[in-house]
């Protein structure tokens, strides 16, 4: 008998991040089996992740788990699971919409979903944040089309675009879109703005932490004393947005702002929380374009928008690019109501077939 389990896995690039999408019956369904399944065939815990396929880098070392939903409105269930390749840690207490983007693919190419012509609409129930998104998927001749003349910042060359739509994402994660009821508290001395519209966020001039905010990653993530600053800050917003103790949870994210450097309406520098991005979260961004209309807000003393009503195109500046966020929305009262979010992003299957962990740690057999 081998001394290796083969497990069915797609490696899928979905926009700037990286990571191995299964099937939910390809998996243990026990919790804890699972979770020791996925570090092997990451290969965590280990920096460089060398005895598995993970990336050596969060964003580089995710998990997609899709099946076919039970929900009347929606085709797949996706549940994303971060995979830490310095600790051995899976979390489910986020969601992720870069790799969001892989699930319509995905889902279509093992027939959890039939294509409907040259576009197909996906609908994904997001398990993490019990939300729903709508990925629309080159299908022409039924078949997945990767190619394209689409571009997202952070990725080299072209592919197919698939634009997602997601209607009802407002306080996914802490019950309402301002957590703290206010569009501006003060810790420590610092101005913040926590928000959830998909992922909560905490926004805060890089100022106020001793950054200009347009330093690279590797330079912030050099600057202890900065990095000291802002988890310190992370800690206390936590508790403030009804998540708790949250030192080892991988929210709320800390997104350092500053004036646009390039015709964007804000640039961001974005902790997740203890690596700065190298661009910037789906769900992160949609919720920092958010906050840049939320009158009173951090982000919106920057931004300078006032009165914004109907449909808006929001650029997000981050340290390898844009993120492009189409919002509707409404004010009333001073208080803004977001009625839908819409952005683009880009896919690729790099391989199919099985991942291999030692029999020991889940013989197929044992289920
Ligand atoms: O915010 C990084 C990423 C993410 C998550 C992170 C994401 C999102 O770039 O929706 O996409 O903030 O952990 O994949």
């Amino acid at each position: 008998m081998s001394s290796q389990t083969a497990i069915l896995a797609s490696l899928i690039r979905g926009g700037t991040s990286k990571g191995l999408y299964f099937h939910a019956d390809d998996l243990p369904v026990d919790v804890e089996t699972r979770d020791r399944v996925l570090l092997a065939a990451m290969g965590s815990p280990d920096v460089r992740e060398i005895d598995g396929v993970g990336g050596a880098h969060p964003l580089t070392s995710k998990v997609a788990v899709v099946c076919r939903s039970k929900r009347s409105d929606a085709d797949v269930d996706y549940l994303f699971l971060q995979v830490w390749p310095d600790r051995a840690e899976v979390s489910d207490n986020q969601n992720c919409g870069n790799l969001l983007a892989g699930v319509g693919p995905f889902a279509l190419e093992q027939g959890l979903v039939d294509p409907t012509g040259d576009v197909t609409a996906v609908r994904i129930w997001m398990e993490n944040t019990e939300s729903l998104a709508v990925a629309y998927v080159q299908t022409p001749g039924g078949e997945v089309r990767y190619d394209g003349d689409a571009r997202i910042d952070g990725v080299p060359g072209f592919a197919a675009p698939i634009p997602i739509d997601f209607l009802d994402i407002a306080g996914s994660t802490c019950g309402s879109l301002l957590p703290t009821g206010n569009a501006l508290d003060v810790v420590d001395g610092v101005a913040i703005t926590c928000i959830d519209n998909g992922m909560p966020v905490v926004c805060l001039l890089a100022s106020d932490v001793g950054l200009t905010g347009y330093e690279d990653p590797s330079a912030i993530e050099a600057d202890l004393e900065a990095c000291r600053l802002v988890e310190s800050l992370r800690l206390k917003a936590g508790l403030m947005m009804n998540l708790g103790d949250v030192s080892s949870m991988t929210v709320p994210k800390m997104s350092l702002l500053a004036k646009p450097e390039h015709g964007g309406v804000v640039t961001t520098r974005t902790f997740i929380p203890k690596r700065v991005h190298e661009a910037i979260g789906v769900f992160g961004a949609v919720s920092v374009a958010t906050a840049c209309l939320v009158p009173g807000s951090v982000a919106n003393e920057i931004t300078g928008l006032h009165d914004v009503s109907g449909r808006t195109t929001l650029q997000i500046e981050h340290p390898t690019g844009y993120f492009d966020i189409t919002m509707d929305v409404s004010t009333e009262n001073d208080s803004l109501r977001v009625n839908s979010a819409a952005l683009l992003r880009t896919a690729r299957v790099l391989m199919r077939g099985v991942v291999y962990v030692p029999r020991a740690i889940w013989s197929t057999s044992d289920h």
